[in-house]
Formats: C-alpha cells, structure tokens, sequence
C-alpha cells in the first residue's frame, strides 16, 4: 500500500486533458479516503502524476512569503465530473540518502542551499528532469521513465551529490545545521504536545520542536527495543534516524500490509535483522493500519509516542505533524500487581486493551512489559480505533463514540455554549454522503458538540481546516505537498455541500503555513478563539472509516481502521479551559496552549478550491517552478 514511489517528470508539455476517461463507477460511498474508481480501490493502481515544469518561464526558486506569482484561478469548475483519475498512487516517495552536504542555517528556506547549482537557464527546473529513474538504493516502487536528458537539465556534480530529487531543488536541502542537535524541549512541559522539525523554517520556530532523531536520542532514554506502529515506513530511513549505539537493538515494525505491499515492506528489512514484523488484521474492506505510536522501552523505563508522521523522511521534513510524548514511565517495584502504575485517565488500561485488540502473539511481551510499568503521570486520555462492528457498551469503546463518551465525562458544560465552535483539521477526507445529515452533523458533530452532560443540542459553528490548492502550490514542497493530501476527484465531487465549511491552512504564529499539514487536530474553541475546551490530536482524517459509522438504526457502529490519538480535558490539568497560546515561538513556557494553526480559521474564498490530488494545476507553477500533472 505504501511503497515509497518516485515521482517522474516529463519534459514534453502536451495536452493533458486527452488522457482523461470517464469514471466506470460512482459507488465508492462506503471508500474510507480517497474514493476510486478502480475496481479494486484498496489496491489502488500505482501510479505518479507527472510533476513538471510550468510552460512559462518562472524566477528561480521564487520566494515563499511573497507568493512567486501571479495565479490565475483554478481550472474553476472543469469537466470535472468528467475527469478521472489514475492515480491513487501513494506519492510520499521516501528515499534514502546521504545527509553530507550542509545546509546554512539561514531564516528563509528560498535560494539558500549551500551548493546550489544554476542550470543557466532561467527556468526553475525541477530536478526531477535529470532523475536518473531511481533513489540509490531504494526505489521499490515503479522504475519511472527516464526523460530524454536535456542540457539545461545538466548539473555540476558536487562531491556526496544527493539523489536526484523527484520533488524538485530543495527537497534534499540539508537539515539546518542545528537541526539534530537534540534540543531537549521544555520536557516540564505540561501537555507534552510537540510539533515536528520544519527544514526551512527561522529556527526560532523549530525551538520546541523535535524531529525523529531527538524523539531516539540518548538524552530521552538508553533504549532496549521498540516497536514502531505506522502506515508507511522506509526501514532503511527509518533504521538510519536511530542512535548508532541502539541502531541495532529489536524493533518491532506494526503495519497492515498485505500481499505484494507486505513482500515488499518485508523485502526492504532484509539488511536489517534486528527488525521484526507484525501484520495487524484488516478483515474489513478499505480499512488500513493508520496507527502512529512509538513504544520505546529503555533501561530507565518505558516511553509511549503518539505520533502523525510516517516513517518515511518526506513526513519530517516540510510537513506541519504533531505528537504527544509521554512521561518517562518508570518501573513498577518488583512484586507489584498489574493493575498498580494506573493514570488518573486510565491510560494504562486504555493503552493495553487497544494492544490487546489486535490479537497478536507478537504484541505480547510488549502488554508483558507495558504492565510492569508506572504509567500513573499520563494527564491525557488515548482515544483509539481498531476495526470492527461493535454493539451494546462496546460501541463506546472506539472512533467518535469513544471521543463523545470521554467528553461526556471529562468535560463541563459552558454557558453560552451554542457559540463555542468546533475546529476539525485534516489531511484527508472520505466519502461523506449526499449530504451533511448522512454523517457530518448527523453523527460526527453530535460528538464533538458534547461537553459534559449537558443537553444543550446546539450546532455551534463547524470549521474545518484543510488546504486549498494556493496553499499547496505556495508550499515549501510546491505540488508534492499534495502527494499527502489525497482527496480524490471522485469523492470530492460527491460532496460539494462539504466545501462550504473549509478553511484556509494558515499557521503564522507556528511558523508553518507553507508546511502543509499531515497532523490532524479537532477542538473546541470559545468564540473568540482565545480558550480551548477540549483539543485531540490524532492519526484520524476526516473519514468515517477512522471515526466509525453508526449502521443498523444506530445499534451498531462500524469501524474500519486503525488510528490512535490523545485527548486534552481541562479537568485533568485542574483548568476550566485551556488558553491558546498566541506566539508560541520561541516557546513559551505559559500555560497556554499550541494549536498548530492560527485562529481563528480563515473560510475559502469564493475562488479557493480544496487540494484533490488526482486532477492537474497546470495554471501557476509552484515554489519549485512545476506544474501538477496525475497521470
Ligand atoms: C497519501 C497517505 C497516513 C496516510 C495514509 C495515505 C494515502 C496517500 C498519504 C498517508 N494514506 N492513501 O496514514 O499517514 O492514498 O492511502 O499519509
């Protein structure tokens, strides 16, 4: 499902619009994500939009904060519903490299690779133009058509030249200088929320953040084995991110491959036999294995990571992701009963009946060893999916109607509550139905309207937050960004109705607005955006494969994925509300709360388009001078 792919290029600038074919099926209501037309939508056809250089000649490497150029609208309300795709491809090609070529720390990304070499052209070319077709090492994927070498594609070789970048010049810029200079973030930190590392960022807006190199770091704990949940992984990336002295110790790698996907995930452990495998069961059509958790067992304890990312470099380097990192969990004293280490939130419990449900031998030790710890300083509650159609108490045991029971509990009732909005932020969206009754408001804003026990059944505003092809064209990745946004033609054209309710990606006080967003956060915020009631950060999209969907006249609900989340409640921070910090960086040691982007939520203009990721942006080229092409 997620082999890392390389993106091609073709320098030849036909006409798209001919390869387009009409849809052979319009029934993907029940599709999670990204809705198909092929005939089999969970092995979605493999294939790369050509990402090339647009036809106008562009600034090199045009600056970010300045948008680079003049756009013209959005192919506006092409034959839309005429297009389809091909593409379901999983763009986030990870590939292995050498970091030898430095990166000066410098506060804007634009034009400052060290070792930057000018084609002469004029053009910003896209380095995909001279890919040599294959990541050194790597490419398990497609072998890409090579396109026909051209001059002004030609480069200077410079010594530990990078692989050729299917992203464009600055996709392998070296990590600052201090990137993994494993900052220890404020650990005293009270709700242990991190964003990633951004490589391009002023460095001011990485303090606090940590990338996957300081999540391994001695300085968290002299590590024994771990466990690595995810969707996608490039093992050899990922066996790189860890300390040399622990890059050998057993990691246990849980995933929901299949078939040619599992072959090809077990197929790139082969140098590594330290690294172990456990396929968790998908016994129901198009869920997947979107879990992202960390389990690092160490010599001093035991540590929990919940994280947004993949494990493949492209997710730590320019994408805006969150985690939540526990406490160190100490050990409990010998002769201690299991059920002792338990948090005010029931973590522990919560944390072991979610490992408890995938039903695997493999995950034994690690429940084994997860009970001999001391888990009781967790102030979050684990909020968790895991496939299934459950009835009667179980209903509440996962997706929304988990979420609905802990507000229920957790939280109070707010006077003027009917105007305290609710603030959903993604990075893909599923099949919602016809219209915002099938499930939106019906179901899923019935949970996140709860507060307490209150029953006031009022429709604050809903906002959600999910970036419009602007935002992705202005990106520090440029298209590619889109490659993780995989809103598909066919879903989106479904729901029309659901576009009224976006808003821009903006994240000016975090620094991150051109990091397109892979986290996925939901909240509740007082009218004027200042206080939190409630934050969750999760693996969730906005899906009701991840959220779960209510089926037999609501006596059962439906549960296709793996995802995996924690909650913030006031109570459990002895607040009424959590306040929202307003210019985290350099990080404040408030009480206020990061929420990723800024708020409040800026609503689509009547000329913003959400991102779909299988039809072409050939109107404006993006920060790496290239235009969007699905083949
Ligand atoms: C692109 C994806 C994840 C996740 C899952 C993805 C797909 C395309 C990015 C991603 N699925 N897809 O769990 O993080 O088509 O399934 O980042």
């Amino acid at each position: 499902m997620c082999s890392p792919l390389i993106i091609h290029s073709r320098m030849s600038q036909d006409s798209h619009h001919g390869k387009w074919t009409v849809s052979s099926s319009d029934e993907d209501d029940d599709l999670p994500l990204s809705g198909t037309t092929t005939s089999k939508p969970h092995q979605p056809a493999v294939s790369s939009p050509s990402y090339q250089p647009a036809a106008s000649p562009t600034p090199t490497i045009p600056k970010i904060e300045a948008a680079p150029v003049e756009v013209k609208p959005e192919p506006a309300n092409a034959p839309v519903s005429s297009l389809v795709i091909g593409s379901e491809a999983r763009q986030s090609a990870a590939a292995n490299q050498v970091n030898t070529v430095k990166y000066e720390s410098s506060p804007s990304l634009a034009g400052k690779r060290k070792n930057e070499v000018s084609d002469g052209s004029g053009w910003a070319l896209s380095d995909s133009e001279d890919d040599d077709g294959d990541v050194k090492g790597k490419s398990l994927g497609n072998s890409p058509k090579r396109a026909p070498p051209s001059p002004k594609t030609k480069k200077v070789k410079v010594e530990n030249e990078r692989p050729t970048s299917p992203y464009g010049r600055l996709y392998y810029i070296d990590e600052p200088e201090d990137f993994f200079e494993s900052s220890i973030p404020p650990l005293n930190d009270p709700y242990r929320f991190y964003l990633n590392k951004v490589t391009g960022l002023d460095r001011k807006y990485n303090s606090g953040a940590l990338h996957i190199r300081d999540i391994l770091s001695p300085l968290f704990g002299t590590l024994k084995e771990s466990a690595q949940f995810n969707y996608c992984f490039d093992i050899a990336w990922m066996v790189d991110q860890y300390p040399s002295e622990f890059r050998d110790r057993p990691v246990l790698i849980v995933h929901g491959d299949k078939r040619e996907a599992k072959a090809r995930l077990l197929q790139q452990a082969k140098p590594y036999p330290h690294v172990h495998f456990c396929q968790a069961k998908l016994d129901i059509a198009f869920g997947t294995h979107h879990t992202k958790m960390m389990l690092l067992w160490y010599e001093e304890g035991f540590r929990v990571v919940i994280t947004t990312s993949n494990l493949i470099r492209a997710d730590w380097y320019q994408k805006s992701q969150g985690m939540w990192m526990s406490p160190l969990f100490p050990r409990l004293p010998k002769g201690s009963s299991d059920d002792e280490g338990e948090s005010p939130t029931f973590f522990k419990r919560d944390l072991l009946e979610y490992l408890a449900a995938y039903r695997a031998p493999e995950l034994e030790e690690w429940i084994q060893r997860i009970r001999e710890h001391d888990l009781s300083e967790t102030k979050v509650y684990l909020v968790g999916s895991t496939p299934g159609r459950y009835v009667g108490p179980d209903m509440e045991r996962w997706g929304h109607l988990r979420l609905r029971k802990l507000l229920y509990e957790h939280t109070e009732p707010i006077s003027g509550e009917e105007r305290w909005p609710v603030i959903g932020q993604f990075s893909s969206i599923g099949s919602l139905g016809v219209d915002q009754t099938k499930w939106l408001t019906g179901e899923f804003q019935r949970t996140m309207t709860t507060l307490g026990k209150s029953s006031i059944r009022s429709a604050p505003p809903l906002h959600l937050v999910y970036p419009s092809v602007e935002d992705v064209r202005t990106s520090l990745e440029g298209y590619p960004a889109g490659g993780s946004l995989p809103y598909s033609i066919q879903t989106a054209q479904k729901q029309l109705w659901l576009h009224s309710f976006f808003h821009r990606w903006k994240a000016d006080a975090t620094g991150r607005s051109h990091a397109m967003p892979h986290i996925k956060t939901y909240m509740r915020a007082s009218p004027d955006f200042t206080q939190l009631a409630w934050f969750f950060v999760t693996s969730a999209n906005l899906s009701k494969a991840a959220w779960g969907a209510l089926e037999k006249n609501s006596t059962q609900v439906m549960v296709r994925s793996y995802e995996l989340g924690v909650l913030y409640v006031p109570s459990a921070f002895n607040m009424k509300t959590f306040p929202v910090s307003g210019n985290p960086f350099p990080v404040s040691s408030s009480s206020g709360f990061t929420v990723p982007f800024d708020l409040p939520p800026t609503s689509y203009s009547p000329k913003d388009q959400p991102w779909i990721w299988n039809i072409p942006y050939n109107q404006g080229p993006d920060t790496h001078g290239n235009i969007w092409v699905p083949s």
